[in-house]
């Protein structure tokens, strides 16, 4: 694909230290790209944020350096929200998803949140939390963060959803152009759906299934993480712009 060309779907893969990983990811993303061939072109814009193993290395050896597949290098880590900017100012679908490297959430499901734009929304969410998504093998302490997160911001946030906190999406290209957010970690996650609200756009839930990761383990820091949750539920309650 030259560089002028514009794919209709942006894969953003955010990764860090996920060596092992990496194969699982390579047969994840070979079923999407069968699932969602009638699309057209799609890219997949992996951001490694400083990894210290051999995650680009793998990443190289797995996905063909062709214009589809990208690799851009942060020199040291800078956080999941920083790699979600990296991944969008470097984007040129039409439709910008971002998904787990673990996946955590099966790659497949991605043609699900793609449909559910096409039935008229603006941002396509995973949501495990939904009555009719799921949890399986996923650490009790790990799941009580997300679950407690989503659970405040439903009741302060411009609209109520079970789930803030997945990462696993599909935007609209006029959103990612248009919503801004300042956070580095995983609260930037729950900060674009609320900046996003705010600014009118429809947020859609997909129930999903949020599994165990296979490899590897989590990198959230869990303590940083709260805080930075709770600094934002207050700025919220306090009808403070958090931008
Ligand atoms: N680029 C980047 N990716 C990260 C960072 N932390 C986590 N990730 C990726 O974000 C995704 C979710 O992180 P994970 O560690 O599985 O967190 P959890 O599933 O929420 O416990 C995975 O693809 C990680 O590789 C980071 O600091 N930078
Ligand atoms: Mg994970």
């Amino acid at each position: 694909m030259s560089k002028s060309d514009k794919a209709s779907i942006s894969v953003v893969v955010p990764v860090w230290n996920e060596e092992a990983g990496i194969p699982q990811l390579r047969e994840g993303l070979a079923q999407v790209q069968e699932l969602l061939r009638d699309y057209g072109e799609m890219e997949f814009i992996f951001v490694d944020d400083g990894s210290t193993d051999g995650t680009q290395r793998a990443l190289h050896r797995h996905f063909e350096p062709t214009g589809n597949y990208r690799v851009i290098a942060h020199e040291r880590n800078q956080g999941v929200g920083a790699a979600f900017r990296t991944g969008f100012r470097h984007a040129r679908g039409e439709i910008v998803c971002t998904i787990d490297s673990d996946c955590s959430y099966r790659p497949r499901g991605l043609q699900l949140l793609v449909q559910a734009l096409e039935s008229g929304g603006d941002i396509a969410v995973a949501s495990p939390y939904h009555p009719q998504g799921g949890v399986e093998g996923v650490p009790w302490w790990r799941l009580a963060l997300s679950k407690c997160c989503s659970w405040g911001y439903r009741r302060i946030a411009p609209v109520p959803l079970y789930t803030y906190t997945s990462i696993f999406r599909a935007y609209r290209r006029r959103v990612i152009e248009t919503v801004s957010f300042q956070g580095n970690g995983f609260v930037s996650a729950s900060e674009i759906l609320v900046n996003a609200a705010r600014q009118g756009y429809r947020i859609v839930e997909v129930p999903m299934t949020l599994h165990a990761r296979k490899t590897g383990r989590s990198k959230m820091k869990v303590a940083r993480t709260a805080r930075a949750h709770l600094q934002m539920m207050r700025s919220l309650i306090s009808k403070e712009s958090y931008q």
